[in-house]
């Protein structure tokens, strides 16, 4: 009896340590869904959509001692270039604290424009969109197929551009060959 009050109190103190808001920032959850009008949800960064706070995978109350420790290493990443590997937080979130910096991201709750202009310059997913971008546009940027749909359409044609131009070019060469023959055929008919 006594192990299991135990238990209900560590698991109680951990509840109400972990539930702090330093875990969680529906503020830029808000902002990228305005911002962009798509449906956003805490999976642009968490590990579960329903944010850090609970039972399930990827959040707090699931954790085990050491994946505890890296959440509060995590935490206590204040400057940029820390390698962050936080279990409630998925590539994405851990990249941005590292990019950014726990303080940094502290800041942009009140002003969610600074994670984007902090994100300008990285692409994590390789699709040319920044990660800024992605986080403005509501779209998701672990995947290179989900984003803007006519930023992806240019900076697809601007990548494939020699290939489309080579089958162009072999196009105009077949019809031009075809054009020659049949002016030839005629001629001798
Ligand atoms: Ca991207």
């Amino acid at each position: 009896m006594r192990i299991r009050t135990d238990k209900i109190v560590i698991g109680l103190l951990l509840g109400l340590t972990y539930a702090s808001p330093a875990f969680a920032y529906p503020a830029f959850q808000k902002f990228s869904q305005e911002h962009s009008g798509r449906t956003v949800s805490c999976a642009m960064c968490h590990v579960n959509s329903e944010g850090p706070s609970g039972q399930q995978e990827g959040q707090l109350l699931s954790l085990t001692a050491e994946e505890l420790n890296r959440v509060d290493a995590g935490r206590d990443a204040s400057s940029p270039g820390v390698d962050v590997d936080s279990p409630i937080m998925n590539r994405f979130g851990n990249h941005l604290i590292k990019t950014l910096g726990m303080d940094k991201v502290s800041e942009a709750i009140s002003n969610p424009e600074l994670l984007a202009q902090g994100l300008d310059k990285t692409d994590i997913d390789g699709d040319g969109i920044s990660d800024g971008r992605e986080f403005l546009d509501g779209t998701d940027p672990l995947n290179k197929f989900n984003g803007d749909p006519k930023l992806l359409f240019w900076i697809n044609l601007s990548r494939r551009k020699f290939e489309i131009l080579y089958v162009a070019l072999a196009i105009g060469l077949i019809f031009f060959g075809l054009s020659r023959f049949t002016k030839r055929r005629q001629e001798t008919e």
